[in-house]
């Protein structure tokens, strides 16, 4: 191990946990020691970190002294539990559940959006959902321009975003309805392959999904404006990974789709990828395992006075997960 902070990944065995594996060694963080944590169904399992075998162990608070920085995405009920335990052995969590995104002394944090309010830490700095994480990555230079009134939002999430149960779902379900054979759906309300869901998560009294919500709050809390008006209905679609979202923009001032591409291209981890006449433009299968988020079918709005359509995608286990929460912990050790 090189010198560097005490690392655990909380959430080890899962789709993001071992995302977070893989950042870190792309990323050389420097990582003086490592501990991986997990239910205590994976106990004695061995994952790989640069080169060496690592046990995973059960989370138990006392395996978290002197632990300095911890990844973590356990679900947000094992969260909600450890984190404040964790918070009183000193260490300083990214925490990848919405246990405390709303809070109000919890930072929320896209790095290229708020870095600023990393400092403000008391031992967890939330790291926001995936479909947020994106939209918000291309439209802050957007904003920062001609002041967003108004988002509406449709999204394409991929299995991924479930965790590796549903990766297999699909993938089972696929094969065996290719085969005639059946394949009950068991991670979701309705059959995934083949098929198109409007529901993540759960309804609640509004009739709007938990995920939607989750992107108008965690919007308005990352772009620190409580003015900006949000509506998002998002959907499961058949994909492994990358998600992508269709996003409609209303703006205060003049943002034509040349200045507003300007703008993208020089935006930090945004590539622009706009060519119509040649059929380019982002698609998920082509941002697998990349850092960026993509945006591409720039065009007016002609029905509000400052309107633009665009596509936004990104790989929601790296920018919408790992990759974020990395970068919040470089900040940290920075
Ligand atoms: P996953 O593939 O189902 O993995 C869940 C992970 O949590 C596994 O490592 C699991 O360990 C661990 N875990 C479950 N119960 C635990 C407990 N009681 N104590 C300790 N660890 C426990 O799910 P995922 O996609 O990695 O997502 C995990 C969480 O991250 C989500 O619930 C969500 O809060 C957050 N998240 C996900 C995404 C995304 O795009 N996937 C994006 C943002 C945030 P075992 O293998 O031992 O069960
Ligand atoms: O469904 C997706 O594409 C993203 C899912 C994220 C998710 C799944 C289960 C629980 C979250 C999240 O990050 O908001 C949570 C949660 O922590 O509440």
């Amino acid at each position: 191990m090189s010198r560097g902070p005490s690392v655990a990944i909380v959430g080890a065995t899962g789709a993001v946990g071992e995302e977070m594996r893989k950042v870190l060694e792309q990323r050389n963080f420097p990582v003086g020691s490592l501990r991986l944590l997990a239910s205590s169904k994976s106990v004695g399992k061995v994952l790989e970190f640069r080169g060496e075998k690592f046990k995973v162990e059960e989370l138990k608070p006392e395996r978290l002294k002197g632990v300095e920085i911890i990844l973590s995405s356990p679900g947000a009920s094992v969260s909600k539990v450890y984190v404040p335990e964790a918070i009183k052995l000193g260490c300083v969590i990214v925490d990848n559940t919405s246990a405390f995104r709303m809070e109000p002394d919890v930072p929320l944090v896209v790095p290229e959006v708020n870095p600023h309010a990393i400092k403000r830490h008391k031992g967890v700095i939330a790291n926001p959902n995936c479909s947020t994480i994106q939209m918000v990555v291309a439209l802050k230079p957007l904003h920062d321009a001609a002041k967003i009134k108004r988002i509406v939002v449709s999204t394409y999430q991929a299995v991924s975003g479930t965790g590796m149960k549903a990766i297999i779902e699909l993938r089972e379900q696929t094969r065996a309805l290719m085969n005639g054979e059946k394949y009950p759906a068991k991670v979701y309300p309705h059959q995934i392959a083949f098929n198109v869901l409007p529901q993540i998560d759960v309804f609640l009294e509004n009739a709007y999904t938990k995920e939607e919500m989750k992107m108008v709050n965690e919007t308005k809390k990352i772009m620190e404006d409580d003015s900006i008006k949000v509506s998002a209905t998002t959907v499961r679609v058949p994909v492994y990974r990358g998600h992508s979202e269709s996003v409609n923009v209303e703006f205060t001032s003049e943002m034509t789709p040349d200045h507003a591409r300007k703008l993208l291209a020089k935006a930090p981890g945004v590539k622009v990828v706009d060519d119509p006449a040649k059929s380019q433009y982002p698609l998920a299968i082509n941002c697998d395992g990349l850092d960026d988020t993509f945006v591409g079918r720039i065009r007016k709005d002609d029905t509000v006075p400052y309107g633009l359509n665009m596509w936004i995608v990104s790989d929601n286990l790296r920018k919408g997960a790992a990759l974020n929460a990395v970068q919040i912990a470089e900040h940290l050790i920075r």
